[in-house]
């Protein structure tokens, strides 16, 4: 196993120099942030960001996201070039000596919360989802959550949902096949494992379709290009999430196929009513067995990379909600007992 920390360049209140000294840190995982989304990585660009990491002594093999233009989700004729490129951007980022690429096919919005600081008992302050408050907001009255991309104008977004109102699932899981169809052999050829993220959290918001939301929609995924090279990143976080998910018989079923490139290990507390908020990476703060999610990845033989995710606002520090050093830290610490403790158990 191969722990990493994401790391979002050089606007990221995380030092790189704070990162290397986290016990157990193998590299990092980034991306580059300043090209339009659908146009080629330049090899550039991608070297100057390895360079970097590389100065700390830490490696980048793996990139969280190369983000998947909106006309490839929603099948407009442009999707055909867009495409292209992107398979262009993976045979550069394989230049550079990348090896797993991260992405999402989530339409509009990536991971989705209510709250993005709602304080805990101890004084830490975490993300959150009120699924009540979620589900009362209706998309033609424009949206406003806290956190979101704010990158599109309020008349764009209004446009781009109304758009998406003539997506059904099929049409979507029809958009991705194109999209696999168009970027696996190229990954493969490039030497490049592909690592969908699952949808969060794992259900259809705001009346947009989300297809990439359990074991089932998995499965159909990896069988639309049956090979290695078209690989899931499996976030526990994400797909627990939805209290029908065994994150544990994924880990069994999806790393014992050898089809997971990228494990996402966090937790969260479910309520009854369909919400959640994140917790701290022990097992017993939330409400996944993370101690029987790492043994299932030792069990597998997983030798991919991993991260622990998510973290909480604790010690006083501000930043980006979510992606603060200290208890992203911990989790990476948590993570890499766990695995330790369980490997060499297991070796006796
Ligand atoms: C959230 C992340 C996601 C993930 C993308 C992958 O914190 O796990 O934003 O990076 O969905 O494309």
């Amino acid at each position: 196993m191969k722990m990493t920390f994401r790391w979002y360049g050089d606007a990221d209140p995380v030092s790189l120099a704070y990162i290397r000294q986290i016990p157990g840190i193998y590299g990092i995982v980034s991306a580059v942030y300043d090209v339009a989304v659908g146009e080629i990585w330049p090899l550039d660009k991608i070297r100057a960001l390895k360079e970097k990491i590389e100065a700390h002594g830490l490696k980048f093999e793996v990139v969280e996201s190369v983000p998947v233009h909106e006309d490839i989700k929603l099948g407009r004729p442009t999707r055909d070039r867009l495409i292209a490129n992107y398979a262009k951007t993976l045979g550069n980022l394989a230049r550079c000596g990348l090896k797993v690429v991260c992405y999402n096919f989530m339409p509009v919005f990536d991971w989705t919360r209510t709250i993005l600081a709602m304080k805990l008992d101890d004084g830490s302050s975490t993300l959150a989802f009120d699924a009540e408050a979620a589900a009362k907001i209706d998309p033609a009255q424009g949206i406003d959550l806290p956190g979101w991309d704010t990158s599109y104008k309020p008349k764009e977004l209004k446009a781009l949902l109304a758009e998406y109102r003539g997506v059904s699932e099929e049409k979507l899981w029809a958009n991705l096949a194109a999209f696999l169809e168009g970027v696996i052999p190229a990954a493969r050829e490039a030497g490049i494992k592909m690592a969908i993220h699952p949808d969060d959290p794992p259900r259809p918001i705001f009346g947009l379709p989300r297809i990439v939301k359990n074991a089932e929609d998995m499965r159909r995924l990896l069988k639309i290009v049956d090979t290695e090279a078209n690989g899931l990143t499996l976030c526990a976080g994400s797909l627990g999430a939805d209290v029908h998910n065994d994150v544990v018989a994924m880990v069994q079923e999806f790393a014992g196929a050898g089809r997971v490139h990228f494990a996402h290990i966090r937790n969260v507390k479910l309520d009854e009513k369909g919400g959640f908020y994140e917790t701290a990476h022990k097992s017993d703060c939330g409400s996944l067995d993370i101690g029987a999610i790492v043994k299932a990845y030792v069990d597998a033989g997983y030798e991919g990379y991993v991260r622990s995710d998510h973290g909480r606002m604790i010690w006083g520090e501000t930043g980006k909600p979510g992606y603060g050093l200290y208890d992203r830290a911990l989790g990476a610490v948590y993570i890499n007992g766990l695995w330790e403790g369980v490997a060499k158990g297991e070796a006796h």
